[in-house]
């Protein structure tokens, strides 16, 4: 086979040696059979490994525990105990969800995800998870967005959440409620990390492991009592985020990271892989990126069948159902899998005569089963060198009984008739807890509660005692201050660029290198960059800064004699991602969270291609807002028109847009070095003095022009959103106002002379650096004068910036939409005309490309002359005359559909 060829090529020293295991082999599989055969070869690969002959791993192993039972360690916990405080902990996560829904029909929630992993999350908090109260971090933990539920019930059995809040799930308005899933946005105190738009939490939760790596290895922050777990969804596992990173993992060597997959073989609508087998597909990929992969199928019960199987015929049969049939047992009788699983063949049906139908329906499976968890966990943080991802096989749904259990419409079920209920109280042997009489149509249902000296309690916060306190917890305590950078970082940009032209690129790039430098600001800097410091001209900062490298450089690079070389580094600085705006997102959610995960403030600039930003990974951004996350985003080659020649999918025409619905971000788009650069100045006050969990994005321009120093007395104007630029030149008769932000100022400044010169019009030019923050502004006054109406009425900002005369003509390197969003607001008496790149990018000349979306200087003017035209002020003519003037083609296509 094509696939094996490469034995061909190795040389075969002894040919009859050769021959003669070949021989036995054969002879084996004659006689014993490939099961027999297939038990010699692994054994011999096992012998192997342990001699270190450095034999190819294999991607997948037999459908059993990965840790056999003869290895499975002391369990050091009461089993008795914690079995009640699941069954507490489960019943009040039902009871919750339940309630929630009969308070409020369809506010939703979930029963089946939780009840398939409540031991998965208890064998953690139990005896694995590290909390703060050490007064270190702790452990990160991400849990499955959607078993909520259970964590908010264990917080309430350990006395940290009030029954009122358990009543108020999903109840948030007016306060105190618990939001529907992890949200630090909604819950500051208690989530840590947002996960349940699925595969965001994973991939975070890869790059947070390697940022704690970082951290440590930079020496800002001893972070190896850290660990990360991630708990995931097998379903989940389909979005390519979840596993598009873990070959990183791996390479990074981040044995502080623990992925647990919650196999319950389902999703949503139905089976993950009906006709395959999910774990078995998982351990291929994991183990083929380097991961250890600790597989928890069976249950304990099985061990002594196993045991028994001499033959290997149990084994076949697990190896060779398919998830979709194993589903179905999970919800039929013991006697149809005694007839189905076990009775095909008489052998199988033999190792289970002695079991009854019940006992048979009871065979566990691991991920229900404590002590196999408990082993698993204990291996999986004591594994140096690589990650470990723990495979759970569970039942979706499990102890909830038969109409819920491993259907598949499980997932939604939210409501329990009492019947259910009393199920589940059964099933959890709560008859004690839950008195009968308090079940019952018009009831509702009743939480168990501990008092605080029962053993049970005390056993429960004993452990967390034990682990450093309860979690999920998320607080904000400062352990390495960060002092704000020098102002001479500032000053070298401010002062513009003197006779040379530079991009808001170059500025940027000069700004970042000064405040890396600062003493001792510039440690806490994080500059992260998917392999495009070339495009932008950062690569400068790779030999002075240095590129982090958990291994340091183990080459010499191949420009290693340049002055500029590629330095990599094990306390480099610079993020260098190589092509994953993904991966760098999630850096940058580590880098800019750590003020609260860690106690460190750190400070992300993530620079990236524009166009692929918002739109490429604006989940992550919404994520990072959710975390609460700090820092800058940084659009460089902005634009549709000034990144010239690259055409459709690289020219960004609306990420101001995208960035204008989330509402933690400030989106920016500076004209001039100096406006860049106090942008950045008051988001470093907002973000890390006046503590605002605020994201600041700037776009960032590649087109050279001579920077002018900062003017006096901008600076408000500039982060507020707009403030004049240029007053109207004297004495022409007809009056305009010019809008202009980015490199659109260009084109607006043009213009201005142009109108002077031939059309008799005074056109005074403003710099519209965000329309956004206009824009909220606006809508914060325009609510007050609605809410306020026995007040005097307060007027907008912008409305009061713009109270000139003639129209109001916008312009700039990004579609209409984006300056329309303050179109409300121009003062009634006044037009307003916004130009824009409105349609697809494509590859020309800035001049060609201005001259198509119709955006450069003699658009301007003609936009300006239409508006006075149409206003009576001018005659027609003028415009006809423009237009002829510039060879303008009025019968060309529309660039916005062509
Ligand atoms: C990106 C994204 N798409 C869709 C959803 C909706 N959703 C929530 S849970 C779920 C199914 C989850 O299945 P699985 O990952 O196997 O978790 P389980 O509940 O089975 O443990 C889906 C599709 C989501 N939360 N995020
Ligand atoms: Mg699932």
């Amino acid at each position: 086979m094509i696939i094996d060829g490469f034995v061909h090529q190795l040389p075969d020293t002894d040919p009859v040696e050769t021959q003669e295991w070949l021989d036995s082999l054969d002879a084996v599989v004659g006689i014993g059979g490939k099961a027999r055969a297939r038990f010699l070869m692994s054994t011999l690969l096992e012998r192997a490994r342990e001699l270190q002959v450095g034999t190819p791993a294999t991607v997948s192993t037999p459908y059993v525990n990965t840790i056999p039972p003869e290895e499975e360690p002391f369990f050091p916990g009461d089993e008795d105990i914690e079995r009640r405080i699941r069954s507490f902990i489960r019943w009040n996560a039902a009871v919750m969800v339940v309630k929630a829904n009969k308070a409020a029909d369809g506010i939703g929630g979930h029963l089946a995800t939780f009840a398939s992993s409540a031991a998965l999350y208890e064998v953690g908090f139990n005896h694995f998870f590290r909390g703060k109260d050490d007064g270190l971090a702790g452990d990160h933990i991400y849990f499955q967005g959607h078993a909520a539920p259970g964590i908010y019930a264990r917080a309430f059995l350990e006395g940290r959440l009030t029954e009122d809040q358990l009543d108020h799930f999903r109840r948030e308005v007016g306060g105190g409620g618990l939001s529907s899933y992890p949200h630090p946005r909604l819950m500051p105190d208690f989530w840590e990390y947002p996960t349940v738009s699925m595969g965001l939490g994973p991939l975070c939760s890869i790059y947070q492991a390697r940022f704690n790596k970082y951290l440590h290895n930079r020496k800002i922050e001893d972070t190896s009592g850290s660990r990360v777990w991630c708990f995931i969804g097998d379903g989940e596992c389909d979005e390519p985020e979840t596993l598009g990173s873990i070959s990183l993992a791996a390479r990074e060597q981040l044995d502080n990271l623990t992925w647990v997959v919650n196999c319950n073989l389902q999703r949503l609508d139905g089976p993950v892989r009906g006709n395959g087998k999910v774990i078995q597909e998982l351990e291929a990929v994991f183990r083929g990126a380097g991961w250890n992969v600790i597989k928890v199928v069976w249950g304990g019960k099985w061990d002594e069948l196993l045991m028994r199987d001499v033959d290997g015929v149990l084994l076949n049969k697990m190896n060779e159902t398919v998830d979709g049939e194993f589903q179905r047992y999970a919800v039929e009788s013991g006697a149809y899998a005694r007839e189905h699983f076990f009775g095909p063949d008489p052998r199988l049906r033999r190792l289970v005569e002695h079991l009854s139908d019940e006992e048979i329906r009871n065979l566990p499976r691991g991920g229900h089963d404590y002590r196999k968890l408990y082993a698993a966990y204990k291996a999986a943080t004591e594994l140096p060198g690589a990650p470990t991802v723990i495979l759970a096989k569970t039942i979706k749904g499990w102890t909830l009984g038969p109409d819920v259990e491993g259907r598949n419409a499980t997932h939604g079920i939210k409501k329990m008739t009492t019947d259910q209920l009393r199920i589940l109280r059964e099933r959890l042997y709560l008859q004690e807890e839950v008195p009968e009489d308090s079940l019952g149509d018009d009831k509702v249902p009743p939480y168990i509660t501990l008092p605080e000296d029962s053993e049970i309690r005390q056993y429960m916060l004993g452990r967390r005692k034990a682990l450093d306190g309860s979690l999920p917890r998320r607080e904000v305590r400062t352990k390495r201050k960060l002092e704000m950078p020098a102002e001479t970082a500032f000053d070298e940009v401010l002062g513009g660029s003197g006779k040379q032209a530079a991009s808001t690129t170059t500025a940027f790039t000069r700004l970042l290198r000064n405040l890396c430098r600062d003493p001792r600001f510039g440690p806490r800097v994080v500059p992260i960059i998917p392999d495009e410091a070339r495009t932008f001209g950062m690569d400068s900062l790779f030999k002075e800064f240095g590129i982090y490298a958990s291994q340091g450089q183990l080459y010499e690079p191949v420009d290693h004699s340049l002055l500029l070389s590629y330095k990599e580094s094990q306390s480099g600085q610079i993020l260098e991602e190589g092509i994953t705006e993904a991966g760098s997102m999630a850096s940058f959610i580590a880098a800019g969270t750590s003020y609260a995960t860690q106690g460190v403030p750190m400070v992300p600039f993530f620079t990236f291609y524009s166009m692929f930003g918002w739109q490429r990974v604006g989940d992550l951004i919404w994520q990072a807002s959710d975390a609460r996350a700090r820092g800058f985003l940084l659009g460089a080659t902005a634009g549709r028109t000034t990144l010239l020649g690259e055409g459709l999918q690289h020219q960004d025409g609306h990420s101001l847009l995208l960035a204008s619905v989330n509402p933690a971000a400030e989106a920016y788009d500076p004209a001039f070095a100096y406006e860049m650069a106090t942008i950045v100045r008051h988001g470093l006050q907002r973000m890390w003095v006046d503590d605002e969990d605020v994201i600041y994005y700037l776009t960032l321009y590649n087109e050279n022009q001579i920077m002018p120093p900062m003017p006096d007395g901008v600076a408000e104007g500039v982060v507020e959103g707009l403030y004049r630029w240029a007053d109207a030149p004297e004495g022409a008769e007809h009056r305009a106002t010019i809008l202009f932000s980015g490199s659109a100022n260009l084109a607006a400044r043009e213009a201005q002379a142009q109108l002077a010169e031939h059309y008799d019009v005074a056109a005074e030019l403003f710099s519209a650096t965000s329309y956004k923050k206009l824009r909220e502004q606006a809508l914060t006054t325009e609510r007050w004068n609605r809410l306020h109406p026995d007040q005097p009425s307060r007027t907008a900002r912008v409305t009061e910036i713009l109270e000139g005369d003639g129209p109001v003509i916008a312009v700039s390197d990004f579609i209409k939409a984006v300056p329309d969003q303050i179109a409300r607001w121009v003062p009634a008496h006044r037009s307003f005309t916004p130009l824009g790149t409105d349609g697809f990018g494509r590859s020309d000349t800035r001049e060609a490309l201005r001259r198509h979306f119709e955006t450069d200087a003699p658009h301007v003017v003609v936009a300006t002359l239409a508006a006075l035209a149409a206003g009576g002020d001018v005659k027609p003519e003028l415009v006809a005359d423009a237009v002829a003037r510039y060879g303008i083609d009025t019968e060309g296509p529309d660039p916005r559909i062509a």
